[in-house]
């Protein structure tokens, strides 16, 4: 099995996270996206979404898509547990995680895509074209981001992490919705103190690939 990454991408560093998590190793080839070599052979053919990160699996199958990722490997090593242990469990992590990946993270993703220069002609990830960044698509973003930080923030009072009280995958995808966030300069410390102190959780643990940056 071979992980397909690129380290400083925020799906990807989702992934790193996971695995320290986890205490799982897989061999890991870096794919360098900042200069296109995900539109080049062979990685074009094994994932032609042209993202990363992807996994490959021994027999030649490729899955991509983070959670799917995730899942996968936390099929073949169950513990620690970071899905549910059970169908109720299973399905409130589930059910967070979708609120903060689809309210916040992807809204976010997108914010920066059109607002940094960096990503100019690349505003949709795994493209290359003329279309151009919309200062709509960043208000609308962090719009949507404050519509989810008013509802976590009472929610995160009386939990620890976004789940409960037990760490979860949808913990990892909260904390890189956070990454994002202060890459965008958005105030959490002053006007979202359970969030903040959420955030400061996860900045804490040893597994935060960030910290190694
Ligand atoms: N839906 C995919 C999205 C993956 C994605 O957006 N990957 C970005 C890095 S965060 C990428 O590889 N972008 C390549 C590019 O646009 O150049 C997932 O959840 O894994």
């Amino acid at each position: 099995m071979k992980l397909y990454n690129f380290t400083p991408a925020a799906n990807a560093l989702r992934v790193e996270m996971f695995l320290v998590e986890k205490n799982i190793q897989i061999e890991t080839i870096q794919v360098n996206v900042r200069e296109d070599e995900i539109f080049k052979e062979p990685y074009n053919t094994m994932n032609p979404f042209n993202c990363v990160p992807f996994l490959e699996l021994d027999d030649g199958t490729v899955i991509s898509e983070t959670i799917s990722i995730c899942r996968y490997l936390e099929d073949i090593y169950p513990s620690p547990n970071m899905f549910g242990e059970n169908s109720k469990d299973t399905a409130i992590i589930d059910m967070w995680n979708r609120r903060i990946e689809l309210d916040g993270f992807l809204p976010l993703l997108h914010s920066v895509r059109n607002k940094t220069s960096f990503f100019e002609g690349k505003v949709i990830p795994g493209t290359r074209n003329k279309m151009k960044q919309s200062p709509e698509l960043v208000i609308r973003g962090v719009e949507m981001f404050k519509i989810l930080l008013n509802r976590i923030n009472p929610h995160l009072y009386e939990n620890q992490f976004i789940s409960g009280n037990k760490f979860s995958i949808a913990d990892i995808t909260g904390h890189f919705m956070l990454y994002l966030s202060k890459i965008l300069k958005i105030d959490i410390k002053n006007e979202y103190q359970n969030v903040y102190r959420w955030q400061t959780e996860l900045e804490r643990r040893t597994s935060n690939p960030l910290n190694k940056m």
